[in-house]
């Protein structure tokens, strides 16, 4: 499963939007450090369902009239402050519970109520684009420690006649995330000495920093919206790349009501609607919210975990499929699976993707959508749905 990282400074609104999100309970305090051991759980991706184009809706217990939601963990760790990498705060043994991490969010207090630290200062009075910057910085000096450390392990390899320092610097980083082809780009974009003794400390920090640009992709959460003055969120938005306004204080309270049954809201809406009785306050703040939404088109943690998943990580969703008219599995559910996917991956890529022994008895796959056979190479695309054939 992908695995998506909530990072950011102590106080941000991680373990709220962890527990909006994964719906389950977790602590959340208007200090530093509430957590401290990591949490882990299951959220979700929405996309468009394929059964939107057939005459019936699936019923499948991750669809909700056509809104598809995929599987994706959630990880919830401990506020990162100035100086985790060399052990402040809770030092760097939370960064190491990152290592697994394919994307990061990283959870922004949009407000400014709250210091680098995490401590409640008055509104406005702390620059969150400060927290942007420290986040990437630890990150990448995180990273170019457990390069020095095992730098050593290099230098033993290189005095080797068959030394390749893709291989090496491969062994070294595989576990980070990063494949044979990141560390060969990698080291393109670098000037680096060809003899690993030669390296000097600035080598290591461009290799980390690269590195990590490629294996921890990060989006900024620019949460407390719903009380952040809206010149924070402009200057946010031009901070980094990818950035999005989010309440998940207002996640938190939508889904309550809905699991209440006062509100009809499926994570992701733009919208809501009271369908319930509500006390005038609960209707307040039922409304606040809206308005929050209705200024960013929704509450963003649903936004935020997508654009991760699908313009980040560039991922798609395919569905496997045994009956290629009905869509269903040997059991008549119909779309049972959906798989997250690199673009550009195969029938076969999805076959193993279903199961090494399906990949391994892969004959050929059929697009269930046009009933027709497709090439092996065939590039999937977000949506489709494939029958797999094989010897077993
Ligand atoms: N106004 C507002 N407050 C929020 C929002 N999200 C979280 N909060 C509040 O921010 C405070 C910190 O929330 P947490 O979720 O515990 O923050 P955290 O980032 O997990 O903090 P640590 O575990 O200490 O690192 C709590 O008082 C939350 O209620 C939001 O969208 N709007
Ligand atoms: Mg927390």
């Amino acid at each position: 499963m992908l695995s998506i990282a909530l990072a950011g400074k102590p106080n941000a609104g991680k373990s709220t939007f962890y527990r909006a999100a994964t719906e389950s309970e977790v602590d959340v305090g208007n200090y530093p450090f509430t957590t401290i051991d990591p949490n882990r759980g299951v959220s979700h991706v929405r996309t468009d369902c394929p059964c939107l184009d057939r005459e019936e809706r699936c019923g499948n217990d991750n669809c909700r009239d056509g809104k598809r939601y995929v599987p994706v963990e959630l990880l919830d760790v401990a506020g990162l402050v100035p100086g985790a990498h060399e052990g402040r705060g809770l030092g760097n043994q939370f960064l190491d519970e990152l290592t697994n991490a394919d994307v990061i969010l990283n959870v922004v207090d949009a407000s400014g109520a709250t210091n680098e630290e995490g401590e409640p200062v008055e509104r406005g009075s702390h620059d969150p684009v400060e927290d942007v910057d420290f986040v990437e910085e630890e990150m990448d000096l995180w990273l170019a420690s457990i390069v020095e450390r095992n730098w050593e392990s290099v230098e033993r390899a290189s005095r080797s006649p068959d030394f390749d320092i893709d291989e090496a610097l491969t062994d070294m980083l595989t576990g980070v995330g990063a494949t044979e082809l990141d560390v060969a780009r990698a080291l393109r974009d670098l000037d680096y000495p060809e003899d690993p003794i030669a390296w000097e400390d600035e080598h290591r920090e461009a290799l980390a920093s690269d590195i990590r640009r490629r294996t921890k992709p990060i989006v900024v959460v620019a949460n407390k919206a719903d009380v952040a003055p809206p010149e924070n969120l402009e200057r946010l938005q031009e901070a980094a790349d990818l950035v999005v306004p989010a309440t998940a204080d207002g996640e938190l309270g939508l889904r309550r009501a809905a699991e209440a049954g006062v509100v009809d809201y499926d994570p992701g809406d733009a919208d809501f609607e009271i369908v319930g009785e509500v006390s005038d306050d609960q209707r307040e703040g039922l409304e606040q919210i809206r308005d929050v939404m209705a200024e960013h088109g929704g509450t963003g943690l649903q936004t935020a975990l997508d654009r991760a998943v699908y313009e980040l990580l560039d991922q798609i969703t395919v569905y496997p499929v045994q009956n290629e008219s009905k869509w269903t599995d040997g059991q008549g559910n119909v779309l049972p699976d959906a798989h997250l996917l690199p673009a550009g991956s195969t029938p076969l890529d999805l076959a193993y993707d279903v199961h090494s022994d399906i990949g391994d008895a892969y004959l050929h796959a059929v697009d269930a959508r046009e009933n027709r056979r497709i090439a092996e190479d065939h590039e999937l695309e977000e949506g489709d749905v494939i029958k797999i054939v094989s010897s077993n």
